[in-house]
């Protein structure tokens, strides 16, 4: 009690002096530079990253969503929901073994709506994810490309932020009920050189980093993420490729 005191009564004649001021403010600013630098290492490189993160662009006016919870729905039940899924803000969250597959462990995965409202969140999301899913709508692909590819560019250049562990990306071609044939060479180049030239007309005003690469091949792997495409329909059921997928990686 006596030393606590008498310490106590110390303290401020050990400020007065210049040479502990000066010591005790270096080990302050020592302090909270460790505490900043914790805080940004457990950010972007913590090894806690085990959700499958399910995105891509939500409905607008009369069109609707790529198939985002549908693909979920289907992945945590096995079956294409009954009813029409309205457009939502709030992400769909849980875990689940994915129906249909025997070697797959149990995931967390999260339909996370394409709602421009909610990119702070989104980046905070694509930070921590193991996986990423980006439902594309094969059926409006060729009359939407500009849109699909800004979409998809925004979650590229997120991704490009990481710099843990190489994460794969898997763009889930949806619809494919609704369209002919399903071309993967062709889906991939035209949407890689819209991306392109989407990154060129931004110029120096998207910002330094905005040039993700020149080439379509550098655009679609690099060492912060693979790209793979895989078609199905979430709405019939045929969503094999996505867990073939899944137990691939
Ligand atoms: N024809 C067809 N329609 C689908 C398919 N997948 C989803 N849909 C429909 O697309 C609409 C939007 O689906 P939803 O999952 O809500 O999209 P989200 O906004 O991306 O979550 C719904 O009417 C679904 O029934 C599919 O594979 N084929
Ligand atoms: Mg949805």
């Amino acid at each position: 009690m006596q030393l606590e005191s008498s310490l106590f009564y110390k303290v401020p004649s050990l400020l007065e002096n210049k040479f502990t001021l000066a010591i005790f403010s270096t080990c302050f600013c020592l302090f909270l530079l460790i505490f900043i630098w914790v805080l940004y290492v457990k950010r972007h490189y913590s090894p806690v990253r085990t959700k499958i993160l399910i995105v891509g662009r939500s409905g607008e006016d009369e069109y609707p969503g790529s198939g985002k919870s549908t693909l979920y729905h289907v992945l945590r039940t096995g079956k294409a929901p009954k009813f029409q899924s309205v457009t939502s803000m709030v992400p769909n969250e849980g875990t689940f073994i994915p129906r249909g597959s025997k070697t797959l462990k149990e995931s967390n995965f999260v339909d996370f709506p394409g709602n421009e409202r909610l990119k702070t969140e989104l980046e905070e999301q694509v930070l921590h994810a193991k996986v990423v899913i980006y439902v594309l709508d094969l059926s409006r692909f060729e009359t939407e490309l500009r849109k699909e590819a800004i979409s998809f560019y925004n979650i590229l250049k997120l991704l490009k932020k990481r710099n843990w562990k190489i994460i794969p990306v898997l763009i889930f071609c949806n619809k494919v009920d609704l369209c002919e044939n399903f071309d993967r060479d062709r889906v991939r180049r035209l949407l890689g050189e819209e991306i392109l030239k989407y990154q060129r007309e931004l110029g120096p005003s998207g910002g330094e980093d905005s040039i993700l690469a020149t080439n379509i091949d550098a655009l679609f792997s690099c060492s912060q993420y693979v790209v793979f495409f895989e078609s199905g329909s979430a709405a019939q059921g045929v969503i094999e490729p996505v867990i073939h997928f899944l137990e691939r990686i």
